[in-house]
């Protein structure tokens, strides 16, 4: 008999500290009621404040662990977090696609740790147009999406991006209408207002609402509706204690 719950799964860094990475997104996916399965794509050694190392897996390392999961199990929906480089990317996504074509994918653009680590330095260039417009979400914060579309400008960075997946442009750190996220859907563009102003940073904040995205879209939620649900989750996790590693619930 099948599972009641949708299959959703993260391929991602394993941070030991369970506040960002695999382990976050799967106490999100177990939150939000769906069955989570989790694939690293590297391991890394931090603590909530402090990164030492990141160690890349293979591709090859990261299909054998993918394929016994996505040939027993219904996965719907597959969130990517860190990723060595561009072209790793796209060749996993290309693989995930052969295996599970119609599969959605939310790319949560991980440039560099929130403690400043460097873990990806790409830029605009010819494989990014072919990639975006293979997923279904692509989750940039403002610097992000500066760096991908090589602008400087951040609406037209996102808007460039746009041309080719949707966009949920992050609005922690925007100048103005700061905790308001900008989703682009083609040419529309619609604001997602935060609940509360100046929210409490936490490591992972980026994560966890890239996999409540994915949980909500597993769920069966139309694009917008995920999204707005998921800043809820994430707004929760914030305000969850005054430290750095949120603790899960739903409000
Ligand atoms: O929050 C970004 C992030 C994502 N994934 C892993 C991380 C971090 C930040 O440290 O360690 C594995």
């Amino acid at each position: 008999m099948a599972y009641e719950r949708p299959c959703v799964l993260s391929i991602a860094g394993l941070d030991p500290s369970g506040g960002a990475g695999l382990l976050a997104d799967i106490k999100t996916f177990e939150q939000l009621r769906c069955l989570g399965f989790g694939v690293a794509s590297a391991l890394t050694a931090q603590t909530e404040d402090h990164f030492l190392s990141v160690d890349w897996l293979p591709l090859t390392a990261i299909q054998t662990q993918c394929a016994p999961l996505l040939e027993r199990y219904p996965v719907t929906v597959i969130k990517i977090g860190i990723m060595q480089d561009l072209s790793t990317l796209l060749e996993l996504i290309n693989w995930l696609q052969e295996h599970n074509p119609g599969i959605q994918i939310v790319w949560d653009p991980v440039l560099a740790a929130s403690s400043g680590f460097k873990l990806m330095e790409p830029t605009w260039n010819a494989v990014l147009p072919v990639l975006l417009q293979k997923i279904t979400l692509l989750t940039p914060n403002t610097r992000e999406a500066q760096l991908l579309s090589g602008l400087d400008d951040a609406p037209e960075a996102a808007s460039r991006l746009a041309l080719f997946c949707n966009i949920l442009l992050k609005g922690g750190h925007a100048e103005t209408e700061k905790g308001t996220d900008q989703l682009y859907t083609g040419t529309t563009k619609t604001a997602i207002k935060p609940g509360r102003q100046d929210l409490p940073a936490k490591h992972g904040s980026g994560c966890i609402l890239s996999s409540a995205i994915a949980a909500q879209l597993a769920l069966g939620l139309p694009l917008e509706e995920a999204c707005r649900n998921a800043k809820q989750y994430i707004e929760t996790a914030l305000t969850s204690n005054e430290h750095l590693l949120a603790y899960h619930y739903v409000s």
